[in-house]
C-alpha cells in the first residue's frame, strides 16, 4: 500500500479542495463507460449508453459518478488507511457487485485525465505524481478484500 508524503497529502488535498464533485464525477464514469464500453455491462439498470451522447448525458451515468468520487472524497480524509476506508466497499464490489477490479484502475487513470483537462495549469506534474498514487491506492484497498 502506497506511503503518501507529505507533500503528496498536500497536493492530493490543495486540488481536490478544488474540485467540483458534480462535474468531475460525471466526467469521469462517463468517459469510464465510453472508452472501455464493457464496463458498460455493470450498469445495465441506467437506462440508455448506446452512444457516447447518450452516456454523457444520462442522468443515472453522472448521479452514479458523483457517488463514487464523494466517496473518494471520504478516502481523502484517511489517506493513511485507504484499505480500512474501503473494506466494506471492497467486499460490496466483489460479492455482490462481481465487479472485476481491474475496473478500478481503468477508472482511477480516467479520473487523473479528467482532473489534468479540468484544472489544467494546476495540474503539475507534482500534483499528478501524488494522484496518480492516490489511485492506485484506492484501487489496491478496493480489491483489497477480493476472495
Ligand atoms: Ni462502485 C456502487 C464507490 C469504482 C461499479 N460504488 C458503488 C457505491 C459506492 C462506490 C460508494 C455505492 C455503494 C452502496 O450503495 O452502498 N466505486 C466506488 C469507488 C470506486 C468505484 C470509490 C473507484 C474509485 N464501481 C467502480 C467501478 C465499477 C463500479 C470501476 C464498474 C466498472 N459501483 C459499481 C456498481 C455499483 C457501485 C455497478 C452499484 C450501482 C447501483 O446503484 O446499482
Amino acid at each position: 500500500m502506497s506511503n503518501f508524503t507529505a507533500e503528496d497529502k498536500a497536493a492530493i488535498t490543495s486540488l481536490w479542495a478544488k474540485v467540483n464533485v458534480e462535474d468531475a464525477g460525471g466526467e469521469t464514469l462517463g468517459r469510464l463507460l465510453v472508452v472501455y464500453p464493457w464496463t458498460q455491462r455493470f450498469f445495465d439498470s441506467f437506462g440508455s449508453l448506446s452512444s457516447p451522447s447518450a452516456i454523457m448525458g444520462n442522468p443515472k451515468v453522472k448521479a452514479h459518478g458523483v457517488k463514487v468520487l464523494t466517496s473518494l472524497g471520504e478516502a481523502i480524509k484517511n489517506l493513511d488507511d485507504l484499505k480500512g476506508t474501503f473494506g466494506q466497499l471492497s467486499e460490496l464490489h466483489c460479492d455482490k457487485l462481481h465487479v472485476d477490479p481491474e475496473n478500478f484502475r481503468l477508472l482511477g487513470n480516467v479520473l487523473v485525465t479528467v482532473l489534468a483537462v479540468l484544472h489544467g495549469k494546476e495540474f503539475t506534474p507534482q500534483v499528478q505524481a501524488s494522484w496518480q498514487k492516490l489511485v492506485a491506492g484506492v484501487a489496491s484497498a478496493l480489491g483489497s478484500r477480493y476472495h
